[in-house]
């Protein structure tokens, strides 16, 4: 947890309380926000709810609860800033921190407390939330990481354009036992019909095609650099887009309209995760340090059992699945993470990108976000029927 804490402070140490403050954009938070959220979270769940303890102020919650409080309205509230937000920071770490102390955690048959599992929850809260930072991140001019790691990336490998699954009977989800959200269980299987998975997420430069070629909007943050290819303009730097770097920043339309004009169609969540089997998350482009993508085809020695490349990392893949319940769904532990956001209107994303912690992401996890948004770290993987 001090180590989630230090690289979300690391994010937001470049940028004054005016920044911090700012409505960037009105489908994402002031990073104030996310700050207090974490914290607010981390109280409720950790010193409220395991502890026993009062809140520091019982009003704050209100304030910093994501469903009673639209994105476009959290820089109206009453949240913290400055001096005190960073106060209020440290002050629930304390209460935490003594609540630890006293937990056993080893008998535990509270299902909250057993493995350890509320600990799980507020570890991977505060690092999603760092993802999201990092959408608003991509707005602010100038910004400049802390600390980024070489972009160096390996020579594309040549290779087959698809990859074949055979399908049949698959397992999907995760098992009973260790961390993972509700949305993701019970482990079940399905049948899948063999289909075809492209072996590397879709290019900058195949993109850039589909768009001449359609008259297509280019993806979120290019611009025409005016000789007939794109410069992309996230955090107010201008550099040219990366033709081998997989595309980044589409909607889901955008992503199924490619797919099409390519002959093939989006893969459903069932079959992205049936062609992840064998993903290695430690050879990924995972955890924010490399602040961008790599070039399509990196890790090329660590292919999925199937033959894919870097499912795991770069970009979140939309799929054509909605985001609804497995068979037997149970709510656990709180009904908003997940179940309100069943139904037609959200789609699934897999895989992760550069932009999200190594600890959130696992074959099984489900990412969702709403058709027409761009500003999440997004890609495209096509399929074809076999
Ligand atoms: C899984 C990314 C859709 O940001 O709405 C953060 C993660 N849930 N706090 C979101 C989440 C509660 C969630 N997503
Ligand atoms: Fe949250």
């Amino acid at each position: 947890m001090e180590e989630a804490r230090a690289r979300t402070l690391q994010l937001v140490a470049p940028l004054s309380d005016a920044e911090l403050n700012r409505v960037y954009s009105p489908i994402l938070s002031p990073l104030a926000w996310d700050l207090g959220h974490i914290a607010n979270f981390e109280e409720l769940w950790l010193v409220q709810t395991v502890g026993h303890l009062e809140p520091l102020d019982g009003e704050l919650g209100r304030f910093y609860d994501a469903i009673e409080n639209p994105r476009s309205t959290r820089g109206e509230l009453p949240i913290l800033r400055g001096e005190q937000l960073r106060a209020y920071l440290d002050d629930v770490r304390e209460r935490t921190l003594q609540v630890l102390g006293e937990m056993d955690l080893e008998s535990a048959d509270d299902p909250l407390l057993a493995d350890g599992f509320v600990y799980e929850l507020i570890l991977a809260h505060e690092h999603q939330h760092n993802e999201t930072m990092l959408q608003l991140l991509q707005m602010v001019e100038r910004y400049e990481p802390i600390e980024e790691r070489s972009q160096a990336s390996d020579p594309l490998d040549d290779g087959p354009e698809m990859v074949l699954v055979e399908g049949g009977e698959v397992e999907i989800g995760a098992g009973a036992h260790g961390f993972a959200y509700d949305n993701e269980r019970p482990r079940h299987a399905v049948e899948l019909a063999p289909f075809w998975i492209d072996r590397t997420s879709v290019t900058n430069r195949s993109y850039a095609d589909y768009v001449k070629d359609t008259g297509g909007e280019p993806p979120m943050y290019w611009e025409p650099d005016g000789a007939g290819w794109w410069v992309r303009t996230a955090m107010g730097r201008r550099t040219p887009v990366d033709p081998d770097a997989p595309v980044v920043h589409v909607s889901w339309h955008e992503a199924d309209g490619f797919a099409r004009w390519a002959g093939k169609r989006l893969p459903t969540e069932l079959e992205w995760e049936a062609a992840s089997a064998g993903a290695d998350r430690e050879r990924a482009n995972l955890d924010h340090l490399a602040f961008d993508t790599l070039g399509a085809g990196v890790h090329a020695d660590a292919p999925t059992d199937c033959g894919a490349l870097q499912m795991l990392g770069d970009v979140w893949e939309w799929t054509s699945s909605d985001f609804t319940a497995y068979p037997e769904f149970r709510a656990f532990p709180y009904r908003e993470y997940s179940e309100v956001f069943f139904g037609d209107a959200y789609k699934v994303l897999r895989g992760g990108a550069w932009a999200t912690r190594r600890n959130v992401i696992r074959p099984s996890f489900r990412n969702w976000d709403l058709p027409e948004r761009r500003q999440i770290f997004a890609g495209i993987r096509c399929a074809k029927d076999a």
